[in-house]
């Protein structure tokens, strides 16, 4: 039994600022190659790791690719939602998302927390869940989100939206580590949102892996020397394996983003470093995420749950009518 998973494909109606080509023609040609891979491998189902979409009300032409895409794939899709997907980074906005969309018309079929979704093939019985982005996932609290248990099938592959990464990473952005969640039952875990990935680890014979983003917006030379790809996935008696399948559509880094950005990108991080410090240095505050702020007030203050939830709701509520006002805006 064979499936295809990629990751993190950003559909959007132009292309970002450090990419020298048409991204969005770019796009369609990956997804045409994904077809085609999932068609001559006859796999079961396409995987997707979620950030589908740039941001989750993009425009009736950039949905209309996605449309495309899933019609000529004819085969089951699953994802879980990653934080581009959603306003304010909020699972609850889903159903006014055009991914939640998507999934209610039945084009796509979305991974809700807990659900499982089975297949059969051959005397091998394999179930598929998956966890979204949302706030909590990458700490304690939210470990959960990462661990399958009492797995019901012979074999069981978990998508997560996570920062889910091998080693130690720098402090403003929350992570999981692969040690956190070895005890996991799900042979393989499949995630996103880290966009450079990780090969395959094995811990307690259980996999990971990320195979990156889909596509390269950034000009770090990590991305820049980049090459997109997807996975390929057999399951069978003997367990389950991966490979890295390269998009042959897929150009060199050097030919689709601005390298001579970088150096000037280079500074401007730095100068942001600079200003977080010292942002740091007098608030105390660890990251300049407005959801990552809002936590550490709250647990600094030991607000009531209530407050910090009310408060996400009002930060996704205010992203929602903002969205509207930018589309009012076009004459
Ligand atoms: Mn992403």
């Amino acid at each position: 039994m064979r499936f295809l998973y990629i990751t993190d494909t950003h559909f959007r109606g132009n292309s970002p600022q450090n990419r020298m080509d048409d991204f969005p023609q770019t796009l369609r040609k990956k997804m045409e190659e994904v077809v085609q891979v999932a068609q001559d491998l006859q796999v079961e189902a396409v995987l997707h790791g979620g950030d589908l979409f740039e941001i989750p009300n993009p425009a009736v032409n950039v949905v209309g690719d996605v449309v495309r895409f899933l019609k000529a794939l004819g085969k089951p899709f699953y994802i879980v939602p990653g934080n581009h997907d959603l306003f304010g980074q909020n699972p609850q906005t889903l159903n006014r998302t055009m991914l939640g969309l998507l999934g209610q018309v039945g084009l796509l079929k979305i991974l809700e927390p807990g659900e499982k979704v089975f297949f059969k093939k051959d005397g091998i019985s394999l179930q598929l869940t998956g966890q979204g982005y949302h706030f909590d996932l990458d700490t304690e609290r939210g470990r959960e989100g990462y661990l399958v248990k009492n797995k019901e099938a012979d074999l069981a592959i978990h998508i997560v939206h996570g920062m889910l990464l091998d080693r130690p990473f720098f402090q403003t952005v929350a992570y999981t580590l692969i040690d956190d969640i070895k005890e996991t039952e799900a042979d393989l875990t499949l995630t996103g949102h880290a966009h450079l990935g990780f090969n395959e680890i094995v811990v307690n014979n259980k996999k990971f892996i990320n195979p990156g983003a889909l596509v390269r917006t950034t000009v770090l030379p990590a991305e820049v020397n980049r090459w997109p790809q997807m996975v390929l996935i057999e399951a069978g008696k003997d367990g389950i394996t991966t490979k890295f399948l390269p998009l042959k559509t897929a150009l060199p880094g050097e030919q689709v983003l601005n390298i001579e950005k970088a150096t000037e990108m280079k500074l401007r991080e730095e100068r942001l470093a600079r200003i977080i410090s010292e942002v740091r240095s007098s608030g105390d505050f660890r990251s300049l995420k407005l959801e990552n702020i809002l936590r550490e007030i709250a647990q600094k203050e030991q607000l009531p749950e209530e407050v910090r939830e009310e408060a996400l709701k009002r930060i996704a509520q205010a992203e929602i009518e903002m969205a509207r006002e930018e589309v009012d805006d076009v004459p």
